[in-house]
């Protein structure tokens, strides 16, 4: 069974070698996907390419800024025609840790899920900033479970595992932030089994920005309302 783990990558020259490194011990093929950064986050990822102590690592870049969603896919798609089974999304920012990788794999490999979403709600202790906490998830999951009937906890999580058979049906066409949303309202609406796994997610100070949360919650209807 060939693990690969797609990392979206935007300006993280200070975290891109830790996290590939890291991500190398869990999976079978690291796939960097730099989103036309404007610092050296592509010289900084290439370096982990060299290196063969794990996992093989590839450097894949946008020549123009499209967004975390654009760049998953770009992922999605290498690793498909690299014959991946599972595919795993995780952050270049370094707020996901990468031991809890198998955690959100299991799901799949023991044949109980299609995709399994990592969740910052199902008890390990994730510092969650105090607007995304108390407004964006909550209402993010209330729409989900009145509107759409979708019952998982974290609609907005960036960590996950999906299938090859899901990743061949899920296409993500929105490029920006809405994708988290799009993904799960597919994969439901495809019947794929979906399941959840606790994760942590350390929120560094720098890291916590109030950033788009309407606009999360507009995609959230909208893309619900077009997968319909
Ligand atoms: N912001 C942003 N991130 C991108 C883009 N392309 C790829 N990414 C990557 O997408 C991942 C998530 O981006 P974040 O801005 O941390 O989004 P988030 O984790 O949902 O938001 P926070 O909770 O505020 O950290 C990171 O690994 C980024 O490097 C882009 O165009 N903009
Ligand atoms: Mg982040």
């Amino acid at each position: 069974m060939k693990i690969f783990c797609v990392i979206p990558a935007y300006n993280e020259e200070k975290n891109i070698k830790k996290v590939v490194q890291q991500a190398q011990k869990y999976v079978d093929e690291v796939v960097v996907v730099n989103d036309c950064s404007k610092d050296n986050t592509y010289q900084e990822a290439i370096k982990t390419t060299m290196i063969n102590e794990y996992a093989k690592a590839v450097v894949l870049h946008h020549i123009v800024n499209r967004g975390q969603g654009a760049a998953l896919q770009t992922g999605n798609d290498y690793s498909l025609k690299q014959g991946a089974d599972i595919i795993v999304h995780f952050d270049a920012d370094g707020q996901f840790l990468a031991k809890e990788i198998p955690e959100v794999i299991k799901p799949i490999t023991n044949k109980e899920a299609d995709a399994c979403f990592g969740s910052r709600f199902l008890g390990r202790k994730s510092n969650l900033p105090f607007m995304k906490k108390v407004l964006i998830l909550p209402l993010a999951k209330l729409i989900n479970q009145t509107f759409f009937n979708i019952k998982t906890t974290d609609p907005q999580s960036g960590f996950r595992a999906l299938s090859r058979q899901v990743v061949n049906k899920v296409k993500i066409e929105q490029d920006q932030m809405a994708h988290c949303n799009e993904i799960l309202h597919k994969v439901h609406k495809n019947g794929f089994q979906i399941k959840e796994t606790p994760i942590t997610v350390i929120y560094h100070k720098y890291g916590q920005k109030f950033r788009g949360g309407g606009k999360i919650i507009k995609d959230i209807i909208i893309r619900g309302l077009l997968t319909r």
